[in-house]
């Protein structure tokens, strides 16, 4: 089952598989927008009535938190939970889930659950949605990460969306089609011919468990290639970009079995870097080439995040701030009487007085 909050959360959840999906908003109007199983609005009053959505303003998604609290705890347990970290309804919601999560004691593997988390784009979206994920991952996103009670989680960008001019919903596409394959390990370790290797169920659950960030990928394998290249040219452009690998994991579907060994070439790349990943290496006749679905794990400190985002906004800041200055800023003309200027630098300073014997002998001159 898949919990999306706030409006890009529960989109992306009802588009991993509607008939699996719970969306919670704190508007009516967004709730019957996005088709889902389940639907649970989150009340938030102010002087004004009811909010049609959290403006941009965490602190009422926050409070919102309070009439869903028990409902939504439980019912994340074991699963993946999407919200943007820019909007004001899924970072106060999720905030408060994830602090709660870091205030217990310990969570067990099969309660832990999994965050998908969409950043904005820093060139393009608003400075509001930049603060508040800046706020979400050095606060609640830490504090998770360091309790070491969360599962994966998955940093989703938007800055291929913005760059690529990719339409919202093809883009959702992108990264819920992304995110199946990667969740289509174990199915297809099942269903499929096993080669070599073996990832079931119960591995995969454990991988999902461990409190590190998430990029997964899925391209054509060339063994003759060398991987680090191929990784290279094919991680995953919606997600951001991984860091050392802690672990990793990899599903190799070959359409001939004398291709098996192939896999081979992937564990010396990892191994170069001490890392062993779990793997299962199957036959699918369908296909023309290899193909990888491929994991790693990587940690990171939410503050050299932080770092890369501020980095960003300073960069931005800069070039706008140029920008501005070319713009606007017009000189003002000064008429300037030069012997009577000269003469007053005269009398502040004696070495001056060459200035002005230059400027008699070049009044003759004229
Ligand atoms: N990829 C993607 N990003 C989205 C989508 N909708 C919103 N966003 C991004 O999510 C952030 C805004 O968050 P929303 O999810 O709309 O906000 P919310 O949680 O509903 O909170 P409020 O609307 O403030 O109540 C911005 O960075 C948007 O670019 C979407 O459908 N797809
Ligand atoms: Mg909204």
């Amino acid at each position: 089952m898949s919990i999306g909050i706030g409006g890009a959360g529960s989109k992306l959840a009802s588009l991993l598989g509607p008939e699996k999906a719970t969306i919670v908003n704190v508007s009516q109007s967004e709730l019957d927008k996005t088709e889902a199983r389940n639907k649970i609005l989150a009340v938030a009053h102010s002087s004004r009535g009811k909010f049609q959505g959290a403006g941009k303003n965490p602190e009422v998604g926050r409070t919102a938190f309070v009439s869903i609290s028990e409902a939504i705890y439980e019912l994340i347990k074991g699963e993946i939970v999407f919200t943007s970290t820019g909007g004001g309804t899924g970072n106060g919601i999720v905030s408060v889930l994830l602090n709660k999560i870091a205030g217990e004691p310990s969570i067990s593997l099969n309660d832990k659950t999994l965050f998908a988390f969409i950043l904005p784009y820093v060139e393009l979206e608003s400075a509001e949605f930049v603060e508040n994920t800046v706020a979400f991952l050095m606060g609640p996103v830490s504090q998770a990460i360091d309790s070491g009670n969360t599962g994966n989680m998955i940093l989703f960008s938007n800055k291929l969306k913005f760059e690529g001019r990719i339409a919202e919903y093809d883009y959702n596409t992108m990264l819920a089609s992304g995110l199946n394959n990667f969740l289509s390990i174990p199915r297809k370790g099942d269903e499929m011919e096993l080669l070599d290797g073996h990832v079931d169920h119960e591995d995969f659950r454990v991988y999902l468990s461990k409190p590190y960030f998430n990029h997964f990928c899925q391209f054509e394998y060339t063994p003759n290639r060398p991987f680090a290249d191929l990784l290279k040219e094919s991680c995953n452009q919606t997600l951001l970009p991984p860091e050392q690998p802690i672990e990793a994991m990899f599903l190799l579907e070959v359409p001939d079995r004398d291709m098996t060994s192939c896999f081979y070439n992937i564990l010396d790349y990892f191994a170069a870097d001490h890392v062993k990943p779990a793997y299962g290496v199957v036959l699918n006749p369908t296909l023309k080439k290899p193909v990888l679905t491929l994991s790693l794990l990587y940690s990171r400190k939410p503050k050299e995040l932080v770092d890369d985002f501020c980095n960003m906004v300073e960069r931005m800041t800069q070039k706008r701030l140029k920008k501005t200055i070319n713009q606007f800023i017009q000189l003002e003309e000064h008429h300037i009487n030069v012997e009577e200027a000269v003469r007053k630098i005269e009398s502040e300073d004696e070495s001056s007085r060459s200035v002005l014997e230059v400027l008699g002998r070049l009044k003759k001159l004229r």
